[in-house]
């Protein structure tokens, strides 16, 4: 029997590990025949904001994008977006990047179908215009090595262009593949374990995590982790870029 009173979940100033057994539901206006756990946000002092929707058969998301740009990526399942005057079909390992300022209605969805979604305040930078709608998905063929670790590849989701402020990368790591140093960067993370196991470090804390799990890391927050089991580990991730620092 689970025993209720465990939870590989840690809240620190500056990391978290949140595990879907601690997950309590949001009402988010607009997201109905869905549940919506708000897993990274400013409350926790974080400057992104990071969900996980589960839709029912019913499930629609109706709203406007205003200061915050939403980047929305299928884990499971399907379902309809209406964007920018087009609609489309995304299947599980596809996305929609959606910019600032811009309606949007996901609809149609098969039962218990997962959508990840990483919100960040756009920082306008003069002389580059805003990026426009955005369609992709998770292809291997397009993620090359790491840090010439032949164990490491990254998949960059969003241009590497100065109009964007966020990078979305997939890091794909082998079973003992292990990130080349400990990172210590002003950059902000926020991700979810899309697949496998880990032994991640943060802040010189050591934890076990697993598919479906999320951490978020602050500037700072010292990183490092090691792929093992029996399958790849495989993590979604979200990075603040190219803006200069305050
Ligand atoms: O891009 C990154 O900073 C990445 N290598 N960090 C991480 O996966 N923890
Ligand atoms: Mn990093």
């Amino acid at each position: 029997m689970k025993i209720s009173a465990l939870t590989r979940s840690v809240v620190k100033p500056n990391h978290a590990i949140i595990a879907p057994d601690g997950y309590i539901n949001s009402n988010v206006p607009g997201w109905t025949g869905c549940t919506v756990n708000v897993i990274i946000n400013e409350q926790m002092g974080a400057r992104l904001c990071q969900t996980l929707i589960t839709l029912t058969e019913a499930g629609r998301l109706v709203g406007e994008t205003q200061a915050a740009q939403i980047f929305f990526y299928v884990v499971q399942g399907q379902c309809r977006v209406a964007v920018g005057g087009e609609t489309r079909e995304l299947s599980a390992g596809q996305f929609v990047y959606i910019p600032i300022g811009q309606a949007y209605e996901f609809s149609q969805p098969e039962a218990g179908t997962q959508l990840l979604t990483f919100h960040k305040v756009y920082e306008p930078l003069a002389g580059h215009a805003t990026p426009g709608i955005l369609f992709g998905e998770k292809d291997d063929r397009k993620a090359p090595v790491y840090m010439n670790d032949e164990a490491l590849r990254i998949q960059e989701l969003l241009p590497n262009e100065l109009a964007f402020d966020m990078a979305v990368n997939i890091f794909t790591y082998d079973i003992g593949g292990h990130l080349p140093m400990v990172e210590t960067h002003i950059m902000e993370h926020g991700l979810l374990y899309l697949q496998g196991q880990a032994i991640y470090m943060l802040d010189q804390q050591w934890y076990p995590v697993k598919k479906g799990d999320s951490i978020w890391m602050a500037p700072y927050c010292q990183q490092w982790a090691t792929a093992m089991g029996q399958e790849k580990s495989v993590y979604i991730y979200y990075k603040n870029v190219n803006r200069f620092p305050t």
